[in-house]
Parts: C-alpha cells; structure tokens; sequence
C-alpha cells in the first residue's frame, strides 16, 4: 500500500503510558496492532530520550512486521533512529521545510493545524498529512486550544488536497460525526489506550463505522 493511502484508513493510534491502565507502551501496541489498527504514532511526554529510544526501536520493528506506519511524535532524530516511516510536528517544532531536510523524502511529514491560516500553511509546505484538532474537547492535551468543531473540519477536509487526520475527543459516541466531515481517519488516544480491552475496542468502533 502507498504510504498515503494510510491515511485512508479508519483509526490513527496515539501512545500515553500515563493513560494506559498499568499498561506499558509496548503491550498497548502488541494489542492495537494485533487489532488490525494500520497507523500507530509514538506520543510519549513523560520519557527520557534513551527511554523512548528503547521503546522505539521495538515498536517500529513491530509495526514493520504488521505492516503499519510507525510514526514518532516531536523528534525528528528519534524518528530517524529508529527509521520510522513518519514525524509528527505541531505549529511549535521545527518548521516543515527543515524537518524535510532533515528526514529526506522518504519519511511522512505530519503537521498540526487548528485554524486556518494553519492548514494553509500546511497544505502549501511540504508535509504529506494535515492533524486537524481538537475537534473536540479534551483532557489529554492540556494546551490544546478549544476545540475547532465539527464545521470547522469539514471546511479544511473540502479544501484540503492532502489527507487529513481529525484528532481530539474522538471516541465512538462521536466518530460517526467526525466522518461525516469527510475525514476517514480518526486519530484517538484515550479512547483507545486507556480501555481495559483494546481489541474490543476498536472492534466495537468498527463495527459503528461499518453500520454507517
Ligand atoms: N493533539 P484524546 S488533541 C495529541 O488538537 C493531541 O492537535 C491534539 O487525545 C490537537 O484522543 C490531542 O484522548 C489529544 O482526546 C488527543
């Protein structure tokens, strides 16, 4: 599958060990992956560099093995480590034009947008993906802004020429909603992680995707 075409996909995966009841990131991946999830991202805020380095390194093994794109969070040069096929930068990282030189042309470039003028920008640069958020409330951000809405997601996803990732509050009381704006894929942390059956889980939101 063309790394893009990822993007097409259902449910975008987002580590929090912090949110993981007890879990550690690896044993929460072992489960989203063997969930059948397709995108994993590597979110850690609460790690030294070596630490997440470590965990890295496996998982990006992993999610080779499954077939789905590992993508880090923040630092480009634990995404270059550990050869994971995308970053993620948010408006306060390295501009997009420089995480492009740094990483080649290889690696995903995913960039966090929530107004307008943002997602501008990140459709003119060179970034593959756009993170349009929070679509909704929520407590796992705590500088996440308020959130962008719903009309505010269908209006990039109608101008956008570049996949978009909705993020924020998604769970599956609202994920129907977040499709209906024209956005395949769901980035989710607490929704995921954070259950007790990870599987059943995202099970059961397929299941409320596939109804529609
Ligand atoms: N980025 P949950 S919102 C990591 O708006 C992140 O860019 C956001 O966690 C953005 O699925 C967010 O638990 C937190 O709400 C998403």
């Amino acid at each position: 599958m063309d790394k893009s075409s990822y993007f097409q996909t259902d449910i975008y995966a987002i580590t929090c060990e912090a949110l993981s009841a007890g879990r550690n990131n690896i044993e929460v991946v072992q489960q989203l992956l063997a969930a059948g999830v397709k995108i994993v991202q590597y979110r850690e805020k609460e790690k030294s560099k070596r630490e997440k380095y470590e965990q890295c390194l496996l998982l990006s093994k992993m999610c080779k093995e499954a077939k789905a794109l590992f993508i880090v969070n923040d630092d480009v040069d634990l995404a270059l480590a550990v050869q994971a096929d995308g970053v993620h930068v948010g408006q306060g990282d390295l501009p997009v034009e420089v995480v492009r030189k740094l990483v080649g042309m290889e690696m995903l470039i995913g960039v966090s947008a929530s107004s307008l003028a943002e997602a501008e920008a990140a459709a003119a640069s060179d970034a593959d993906y756009l993170g349009v958020g929070p679509v909704f409330g929520t407590n796992t951000k705590g500088d996440a802004g308020e959130p962008v809405g719903l009309d505010f997601l269908a209006l990039v996803a109608a101008r956008s020429v570049k996949p978009i990732v909705a993020i924020g509050g998604i769970n599956e009381n609202n994920i129907l909603a977040v499709r209906n704006c024209g956005v395949p894929c769901a980035a989710m942390i607490s929704a995921l992680v954070s259950k007790k059956d990870i599987i059943g889980q995202v099970s059961a939101i397929r299941k409320i995707i596939n109804k529609q």
